[in-house]
């Protein structure tokens, strides 16, 4: 509890842990975060790469910037874990690609953020609150926009797409209309 509480005084920190299978990526500020996970392997490079970690044996992977109300800057890619991302209250620019089994699932959170999937397994997407750019380029996603007024841009891939509350728009490609079902969007633009 001790730890606890000065770590909670400590404000301008990030914290990459290991333990019991589990990686975790912790912001309070703002920060650039860049994660490579291959068969269990995970690599892990902070501030774009100030810092760097490596972990084997790794059955989940946890990115939270939710305390940093500040830009920050995720990129992930995997191809047996999906990671669980909080981009927390600032403008985050956040970026996964599910090349294998893994199924990755995003939390924009508040503010306007920037978040692409450039490949989906089953990948989850919510926006949050704030006007939210969404961007999927392939694979099978569930986008969520959330509040505010949002801009989903599907150039390919399947899958759900929900502007949520709020005036968004929907800006698809000749491949992906017929196999997202969309609803909640007051504009839609063909690419
Ligand atoms: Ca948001
Ligand atoms: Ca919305």
């Amino acid at each position: 509890m001790m730890i606890e509480s000065l770590e909670s005084r400590r404000l301008l920190t990030t914290t990459v842990s290991f333990s019991a299978g589990v990686v975790s990526v912790t912001a309070n500020k703002e920060e650039t975060i860049n994660v490579v996970e291959n068969n269990g392997a995970v690599h892990v490079e902070i501030g774009n790469n100030a810092q760097s970690y490596d972990f084997v044996g790794a059955t989940a992977v946890k990115i939270n910037t939710a305390t940093s109300s500040k830009k920050d800057t995720i990129w992930y890619t995997g191809n047996s874990i999906g990671a669980s991302i909080t981009g927390g209250n600032g403008p985050d620019n956040i970026s996964v690609d599910d090349e294998g089994t893994g199924s990755s699932s995003v939390h924009g959170g508040g503010n306007n953020d920037a978040i692409t999937v450039q490949n989906g397994n089953n990948t989850s997407v919510a926006g949050d609150d704030g006007n939210d750019l969404i961007y999927v380029y392939g694979g099978t996603s569930n986008i969520d926009a959330g509040k505010g007024n949002d801009t989903v841009t599907l150039y390919g891939g399947s899958g759900t797409a929900n502007g949520g509350n709020g005036t968004d728009t929907l800006i698809y490609g000749p491949d992906s209309t017929a196999v997202f079902s969309t609803t909640g969007f007051e504009n839609t633009i063909p690419l």
